[in-house]
């Protein structure tokens, strides 16, 4: 018995984009006058985009200030920036170890599908040289519920024709990781900061996949359908 699948988020994940996020709300919110620093950027991951804006107008009071097109508009704006910055991504940016743990999970016959909240994972996908190895890349323009809401992990596993419970989510964020236990799948966390809802299995890194471990605990756990 092995899982069928592994669904993994991207931003975080697989690569570090969000340095390039970081430098793309900067530059909006030095036009706009708005405070943004570094911490506040852990806020907005795995969170869209135009949250990631209502939480930067949470953070200076600002909520009154733009309406929704206004929101839209400065968040499109933010992208832009963000969508040249990304072009400076290359495979020297796929997080340590991605790359064999990838391989390993293909040759034991293991489906592979992408669930991330970017619009752009595409296109980091691309840069990252890494878009044949999957089955599915969920289309985030397509999904109307973003994490913790479980619809983009449950689009992947229809499109691999998979059941939830069969599957393995990799996430670095709480909302991801909510996404996760929402659709029914046994939850592995990277680096994933203090949350309410834990992983099935914590690990500290990328360094730290490693499929025969993953595999085997898995099957250790007791899973809620078929308790
Ligand atoms: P975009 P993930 C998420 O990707 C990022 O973590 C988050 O910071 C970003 O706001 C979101 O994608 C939307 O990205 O603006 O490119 O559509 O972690 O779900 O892979
Ligand atoms: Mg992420």
């Amino acid at each position: 018995m092995k899982p069928k699948a592994f669904i993994f988020d991207l931003d975080g994940v697989l690569t570090d984009t969000a340095e390039y996020h970081y430098q793309a709300w900067k530059n909006l919110c030095k036009r706009l006058e708005f405070h943004f620093d570094r911490k506040d950027n852990e806020r907005l991951k795995g969170v869209s985009r135009i949250r990631s804006f209502e939480i930067i107008l949470e953070i200076n009071n600002a909520l009154d200030l733009f309406s929704h097109e206004e929101r839209e508009e400065k968040a499109n704006e933010k992208n832009e920036v963000y969508v040249q910055l990304i072009k400076k991504i290359t495979p020297k940016d796929i997080l340590p170890n991605i790359l064999d743990f990838l391989k390993d999970a293909k040759k034991r016959g293991i489906k592979l599908a992408v669930a991330s909240a970017s619009k752009n994972a595409n296109t980091v996908l691309e840069c990252l040289q890494i878009k044949n190895y999957f089955d599915y890349i969920a289309d985030a323009n397509k999904i109307k519920k973003p994490k913790p809401d479980p619809e983009v992990f449950l689009d992947c596993c229809n499109n691999i024709n998979v059941l939830p419970e069969t599957c393995i989510g990799f996430e670095d964020a709480q909302a991801g990781i909510e996404a996760i236990k929402k659709a029914g799948m046994y939850a592995v966390g990277i680096a994933v900061e203090a949350t309410s809802i834990c992983p099935d299995l914590e690990l500290l890194s990328t360094r730290e996949l490693n499929c025969e471990t993953i595999i085997k605990n898995w099957k250790k756990y007791k899973h809620p359908a078929s308790a």
